[in-house]
């Protein structure tokens, strides 16, 4: 057994996270740690909510609400919207927490005192109306190089060059608009240039990265790393830790990516374990250090990070950054800000979590840009509900009916079941490199392999003329389902559960994969519908504004599911009894099939003893009993109750007691 420390980049709580990120560094994470702990590893999985920096002021001032009351917001809809995709952090944590506050300024402190941060007097440009000395982006003018009036100071976004601040003709500042003036300030340096040649050696020995995140990384260290300010002239952030530095406070990047070791720390103290524990997961050299973002974080993973951890000392380094590409939307950059990304809570108001995540997958941006439309993700959808959710449907479905919903005695065909076990292996093998869209692959190939050999092995034909070989073909196909629920677990969580629920299982581990989980005799639960497939223009119901959230409810709606426990069946009235001081109430017997039951109902003004006796009626088997009139009741008579008066719902005359109504 290996010990992991999967991380997810820290999201940003400047509003709410879409579903390119979600494809990036969320979705990817996920996968891996759900099949890892099905593989029974040690694995840990953090994150949090990264609370500092420019892009969380900048949302602070178009909200016109403060930056600690915009990152209470977003980090509360970012938690809720991850959970509800199934995004299992065993820790989801915040950058403002006095933990990483403490530790990131240790940190910051330990650097210095080994010299590696210095501090540099410098000029800034500082706005005299707001009082404040400017971040690059945030002052604006033309661009020394194209003549662009709305350069910013960290970017021309007219011809993309890289401007400097001072290099901007006539700057403003990019709040108010006023003039802003050139003032000395005094900024701490990180001296990259000390980890140059030791990154080099480090990451020139990670020949089993992506070769995307290797080049980026070259890229870096041929341009020679040169030294960085980690300091800002900012109100918000993680104050220096330092006396003469008072108002200043920590880079983002600085602190952020130290974030991930404190949201580990807070796991194990928000458990009430051993608070050094968090250290087997960061110090031990055996731990594995995995860290999953998109690629525009590489740098600082790979470059920054690790140059941090290599001073500190005890620390594991990186031991795979697997990053993604974009997901880009019809051709578009993802940007909720543009009004071109879909935010992750905006989808899930109005569809399954699963769909999305297999969608996502098999069209993972891994090796480069993909592309996301919803006439691709209709038809991963209805592949799902075609393949997948049809072979266990129909499997399902011929063992209740012709099997009386129990495995049937049978040895299986290993032909098929040979296959499952192989392919198990090739999606750990692909899972444990990384390449979950070929992983996804190979599983789907399987659920597609299972209904060639339904539709081959005929099993309605073969129940009457060969039922030796219809029983071993609904045993395979059965055992199918439960390795397909392995398989695809990690992928669709939700779907999986539901499924091993239908087949009477419990929790299942990775090995369960290609074995022969289901017994002779073996009792399955009810099959249900997996997938609603989905008609042209079902994305609709999407177009509506995505902000006002506060729309008043009218009806209260009930899902699907919920509705299907209700247990309504077919009863027939037996007797009828008056109960004492009861003037509306009956106390009935119905005879529901599989028994009789006592209900008490409120007739006795429309219907006659002698009229209800004998009739066939619609009961609700299954509310909870309740006393009325001293007399326990087991169900309700279904009735329509209008102006007109009160009238029993009648089932058809061919109707049985026991017969379920839908
Ligand atoms: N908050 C940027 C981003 O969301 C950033 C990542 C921090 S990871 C330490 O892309
Ligand atoms: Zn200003």
């Amino acid at each position: 057994m290996s010990r992991y420390m999967v991380t997810s980049a820290l999201p940003y709580a400047n509003g709410p996270k879409h579903l390119g990120h979600l494809a990036g560094a969320y979705l990817p994470a996920d996968i891996y740690v759900r099949y890892m702990r099905m593989r029974e590893q040690d694995i840990l999985f953090c994150s949090g909510t990264d609370e500092h920096g420019v892009p969380i002021t900048i949302a602070a001032e178009k909200m016109g609400i403060t930056p600690l009351e915009v990152v209470d917001k977003y980090h509360a809809i970012i938690a809720d919207d991850f959970k509800r995709f199934g995004i299992s952090f065993d820790n989801f944590s915040r950058t403002t927490r006095p933990e990483h506050i403490k530790f990131a300024q240790s940190v910051f402190l330990e650097l210095l005192e080994k010299g590696h941060i210095v501090p540099r007097d410098m000029k800034q440009l500082y706005c005299p109306e707001c009082k404040r000395y400017l971040p690059d982006r945030y002052i604006n003018g033309t661009c020394p190089k194209c003549g662009s009036e709305d350069a910013r100071g960290d970017q021309c976004e007219s011809c993309g060059t890289w401007t400097e601040p001072f290099e901007l003709i006539e700057p403003r500042c990019g709040i108010c608009g006023a003039i802003p003036e050139t003032r000395d300030t005094r900024h701490w340096f990180l001296l990259l240039d000390h980890f140059q040649k030791w990154l080099e050696g480090w990451l020139g020995a990670q020949s089993n990265w992506k070769t995307n995140v290797l080049k980026y990384c070259y890229s870096w260290l041929g341009d020679g790393l040169r030294e960085r300010a980690i300091t800002r002239d900012l109100a918000w952030g993680v104050p220096v830790p330092l006396e003469e530095a008072k108002g200043k406070v920590l880079y983002v990047w600085f602190e952020a990516v130290l974030g991930y070791i404190s949201s580990t720390k807070e796991y194990f103290r928000k458990a009430g374990r051993d608070p050094e524990e968090w250290k087997k997961y960061w110090q031990d050299p055996d731990a594995r250090l995995v860290q999953f973002i998109g690629k525009d974080n590489i740098v600082f993973h790979c470059i920054i990070e690790p140059s941090l951890l290599h001073v500190l000392g005890d620390f594991i380094l990186p031991w795979n950054v697997p990053a993604n590409e974009y997901l880009n939307i019809s051709g578009q950059k993802f940007s909720t800000s543009r009004g071109t990304g879909i935010s992750m809570g905006h989808y899930l108001d109005h569809f399954d979590p699963d769909p999305m995540r297999y969608a996502l997958s098999v069209n993972a941006p891994e090796n480069r840009d993909s592309d996301f439309s919803w006439t691709e993700y209709q038809s991963r959808n209805n592949e799902l509900a075609d393949v997948l959710g049809n072979f266990i449907n129909r499997t399902l479905k011929f063992t209740a009916s012709k099997f009386d919903n129990r495995v049937p005695a049978a040895e299986l065909d290993m032909t098929l079941f040979n296959k499952t076990g192989e392919a198990a292996e090739e999606i750990a093998e692909l899972m444990e490199s990384f390449k979950f869209k070929k992983a996804i692959g190979v599983a789907m190939e399987l659920a597609r392999e299972g209904n060639r050999y339904f539709d081959n092995a005929k099993p309605w034909k073969s129940l009457k003329a060969d039922p030796d070989q219809c029983a071993i073909t609904v045993a395979t196909c059965l055992n199918l389902c439960a390795s397909l629920a392995v398989i695809f677990e990690p992928f669709i969580p939700f779907s999986a559960k539901k499924t091993r629920k239908m087949l009477g299982l419990e929790d299942l581990k990775w090995s369960d994969a290609g074995t022969a989980l289901l017994k002779y005799g073996h009792k399955l639960g009810t099959a249900e519908i997996l997938f609603k497939k989905l008609e042209d223009g079902f994305e609709k119901i999407m177009n509506k504004p995505e902000e006002p959230v506060e729309v008043e409810r009218e009806e209260t709606q009930v899902d699907f599911e919920d509705f299907m426990k209700i247990e309504f069946k077919v009863g027939r009235i037996l007797t009828v009894e008056d109960i004492k001081k009861a003037k509306k109430l009956y106390k009935i017997e119905v005879d529901t099939g599989d028994k009789v039951r006592t209900v008490v109902a409120g007739m006795k003004k429309y219907y006659t003893k002698d009229e209800l006796q004998g009739r066939l009626v619609a009961v609700v088997c299954n509310l909870k009993p309740a006393k009325l009139c001293g007399v326990v009741s087991h169900g309700m008579l279904m009735a329509s109750d209008g102006e007109s008066g009160v009238f029993l719902l009648e089932p058809g005359s061919n109707a049985k007691p026991g017969d379920t109504i839908r």
